[in-house]
């Protein structure tokens, strides 16, 4: 427990090299990866942001942070996605236009690839017409959409209105800390995942024609 501790605190101080080594430790000290994400990595992330909230942190802090969250998710990754499952179909992935945060969306693909999904990301910052593009191409069954800022939500709207207006059959979800299931409703979308193992279960039941 107090190595979770101390993960969440180095992620809050941006030391990315302590992260990485405490996180090495927990996985081999036999804590669940699962545990490690959630208690260590997530938990630090949600204190740096309540701290950028408050101004007491800026930037150039938060910054430092998600540098650090990425060097415990290094470890993770291989742990979170398990090789060798069969493909369960395409998913195109990514964070709407206007939104640079990625950690979260990286999060979903990670644990896709690992229940067996083919995954096509696209990235940060992605125009409306490039996850219909994209889907269209690679036949994908579902389209998965992240966003962290209330002013880029709405774009998810417009990617939901142009997989109709396009005819697609991609069904669509969407997820990020602003958005809620009453929000995925409202704008026509398919699913709301209010994490990265959620999402996995709704795409799967999307994939699955539920
Ligand atoms: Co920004 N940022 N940020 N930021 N940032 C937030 C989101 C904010 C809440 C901080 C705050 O004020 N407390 C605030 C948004 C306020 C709002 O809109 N209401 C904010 C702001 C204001 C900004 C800027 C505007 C700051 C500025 O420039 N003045 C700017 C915007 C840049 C842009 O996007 N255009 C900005 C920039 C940045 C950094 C670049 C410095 C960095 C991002 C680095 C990166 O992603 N590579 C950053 C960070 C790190 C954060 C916080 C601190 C942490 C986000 C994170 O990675 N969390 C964040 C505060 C917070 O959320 N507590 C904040 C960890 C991650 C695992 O969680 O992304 O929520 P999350 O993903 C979860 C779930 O949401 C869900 O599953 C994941 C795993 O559980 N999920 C999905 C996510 N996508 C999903 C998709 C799905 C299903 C589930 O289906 C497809």
């Amino acid at each position: 427990m107090d190595l979770l501790k101390s993960i969440a605190e180095s992620l809050e101080h941006g030391d990315d090299e302590r992260v990485h080594a405490l996180v090495t430790e927990a996985v081999a000290a036999g804590l669940p990866a699962g545990d490690v994400l959630n208690q260590g990595l997530i938990a630090g992330m949600g204190v740096v942001g309540e701290q950028f909230r408050l101004r007491e942190i800026f930037l150039p802090d938060v910054l430092l942070a998600a540098r650090a969250m990425y060097a415990g998710l290094d470890v993770l990754k291989p742990l979170l996605a398990r090789d060798g499952v069969p493909t369960a179909g395409t998913v195109v992935i990514g964070s709407v236009q206007g939104d640079l945060h990625d950690i979260g969306k990286n999060l979903v693909g990670i644990m896709l690839k690992g229940a067996g999904f083919e995954v096509v990301d696209l990235g940060n910052d992605v125009a409306p017409e490039r996850f219909v593009d994209a889907a269209a191409r690679s036949g994908a069954a579902v389209i998965g959409l992240s966003a962290l800022l209330t002013t880029t939500m709405s774009v998810m709207k417009d990617v939901v209105d142009l997989v109709k207006a396009r005819g697609l059959k991609a069904r669509v979800i969407v997820g990020g800390a602003p958005v809620s299931e009453a929000f995925a409703k409202d704008i026509g979308a398919d699913a709301y995942g209010f994490d990265a193992a959620n999402a996995v279960d709704r795409v799967k039941a999307l994939a699955a024609g539920a």
